[in-house]
């Protein structure tokens, strides 16, 4: 049994939605962030860092250890055999919009959080100028997803990517009327798995 180690965080949230949307049975930790962190956690990631998982019937029937949530998704889905296109056409434009999720969306957003959360000295200049880059961003995922069902067409693990962090900044969506991006995200809400991913991760 896969054991994961996962809190209530878009990173945390991505691990169980995977694992669920994959259908491969495992155990949930949810941890404390900024407490004290569990051996097993600290055994796979010494930083502390969620997620992290251990597999013990990991390739070639050997365990494995995994942080890094955008990995713990890939391997879910290779291991699972879903949410990858057999079309390299279309599994490169994947790569290419979980990419976005990856390097794009979900720093900018945690640059957001920081600024107005985390950062001593606020400055409203700087906080307006990473807001505004998120924006962008998002009205880009908006015209993609007005010309496609979901970001490749199919379900992927670009649309699994991108959901966990779509799900913090929902209000901004909603604020800028991103009504293709908000159809997108009630489809994804309504699956059973995602409902349970992101209950299980506390
Ligand atoms: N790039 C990593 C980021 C992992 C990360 O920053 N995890 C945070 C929570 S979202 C964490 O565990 N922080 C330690 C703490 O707050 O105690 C990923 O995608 O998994």
């Amino acid at each position: 049994m896969i054991e994961l180690y996962t809190a209530p965080t878009s990173n945390g949230r991505r691990a169980t939605i995977a694992l669920e949307e994959c259908g491969l049975p495992y155990r949930a930790h949810v941890v404390t962030l900024g407490g004290v962190k569990p051996e097993g956690l600290l055994r796979i990631n010494p930083l502390g860092d969620i997620p992290a998982m251990h597999d013990p019937g990991g390739p070639g029937g050997k365990p494995i250890g995994l942080s890094q949530s955008m990995a713990i998704l890939l391997y879910a889905a290779d291991k699972a055999g879903r949410f990858m296109p057999a079309d390299r056409t279309a599994r490169a434009q994947t790569m290419q919009w979980l990419m976005y999720a990856a390097t794009d969306i979900g720093p900018t957003s945690n640059t957001v959080f920081y600024l107005e959360n985390q950062v001593p000295d606020r400055v409203d200049s700087t906080i307006k100028f990473f807001h505004d880059r998120l924006v962008n961003f998002l009205t880009h995922l908006n015209r993609r997803l007005g010309q496609v069902e979901y970001l490749v067409g199919e379900l992927s693990v670009a649309d699994l990517a991108l959901y966990p962090s779509f799900l913090i900044r929902k209000p901004l969506a909603e604020a800028h009327g991103l009504q293709h991006l908000l159809r997108w995200a009630a489809a994804l809400a309504a699956r059973p798995a995602i409902a349970r991913g992101v209950k299980a991760a506390g």
